[in-house]
């Protein structure tokens, strides 16, 4: 599949946003600006670019959740003022600054609310896929992604069966960092491959390296043809956690972490400006004017979320936005 230089030079700016605002993020919560339990997304900025790309360039509409460590495609779906008030809690975000960084939703663009026991959301998601296909809407597709450790939740082996054998227009995206919390992957699987678990459900599996966006762009935009074919598949991308499981998460505890000695050897985004530089369609003028860029939007979007007031402890408490009211009347 080709990009072209437009499409490659968004692509960077979507890799280094997302560094960005992991970054912005990791410092917000230290400065006690942000509360709440974060799962730093350093390292896999690749993954949420590559996503980014793909949503971007294809004429099928997606709707779906995005894992605990894609705030960036988070921000991306419901504009990143809206999400980042949202983290602040303050009444610009996209609930009113009522749900916080990973439960917030936008229906109408296309971010659906994750539910915090993980393993469930696939079956909720597949659930959204049947629904599709029931109402005959064409050309939509779901994505549903987890990390490595969700995916271990049995939930997850019925969505898979049940999206396979109704032919359901998903795509199962599985973000593998290598770790749950404390748990590596070789002690939960004996797969190399995790997207060879839709072999027991006649369903196609790409593995393909999450540190390079075009790799995932690639693989993400296969995945929602076929799903938009009603073939369920899924597309699993190997990455690596740089940081603890959460903000403040003391990881040296659980995990070798010698690997952090030279993170610059295993940076995505170093590794796609090298390969932007060799293509010769950037240089380090560009490299530090992107970079300024992105930081003045997402510290800009901060500045203005703090700017705002925060919602009354009975908005947060209302039950009627805590739980759907369309089968009739307030709670
Ligand atoms: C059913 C359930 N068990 C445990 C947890 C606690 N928990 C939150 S995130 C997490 C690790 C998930 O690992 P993975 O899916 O690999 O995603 P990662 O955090 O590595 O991105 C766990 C165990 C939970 N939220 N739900």
């Amino acid at each position: 599949m080709n990009f072209s230089r437009e499409e490659l030079l968004d692509m960077y700016s979507d890799i280094v946003k997302s560094r960005v605002l992991g970054e912005k993020i990791v410092e917000f919560i230290y400065s006690g600006k942000i509360a709440g339990a974060i799962h730093p997304c350093l390292g896999q900025e690749a993954v949420s670019a590559g996503i980014m790309t793909a949503l971007k360039k294809s004429d099928i509409k997606t709707h779906g959740t995005a894992t605990h460590r894609s705030q960036t495609v988070m921000a991306h779906r419901v504009g990143f003022k809206e999400f980042i008030a949202e983290l602040l809690g303050r009444r610009g975000g996209v609930n009113d600054g009522v749900s916080g960084e990973y439960h917030l939703n936008d229906l109408e663009k296309g971010l659906l609310p994750a539910t915090g026991a993980l393993g469930g959301a696939w079956g909720i998601l597949t659930g959204y896929a049947w629904a599709l296909k029931n109402d005959n809407k064409q050309n939509q597709v779901i994505i549903a992604p987890y990390g490595d450790g969700a995916i271990s939740a049995g939930a997850t082996y019925e969505a898979m069966n049940i999206a396979s054998l109704y032919k359901l227009p998903i795509l199962f995206f599985i973000e593998n960092n290598g770790i749950a919390m404390s748990t590596p992957v070789s002690k939960q699987s004996p797969l190399e491959n995790l997207a060879d678990r839709g072999l027991a459900f006649n369903m196609k599996g790409v593995t393909v390296d999450g540190n390079d966006p075009i790799a995932v762009a690639e693989a993400v935009l296969q995945g929602m043809e076929l799903a938009a074919k009603n073939e369920p598949n899924i597309v699993e991308v190997k990455t690596t956690r740089w940081e603890g499981h959460y903000v403040g998460d003391q990881q040296q505890v659980y995990r070798d972490v010698s690997f952090r000695e030279d993170l610059d050897s295993i940076c995505p985004v170093k590794k796609f400006e090298k390969k932007l530089l060799e293509l010769g369609y950037i240089n380090d003028e560009y490299i530090t004017n992107v970079r300024e860029e992105m930081t003045k939007e997402i510290v800009g979007a901060f500045e203005e979320g703090l700017s705002q007031g925060v919602a009354t402890r009975e908005e947060v408490l209302d039950f009627n936005r805590l739980y759907s009211n369309n089968v009739g009347g307030e709670i």
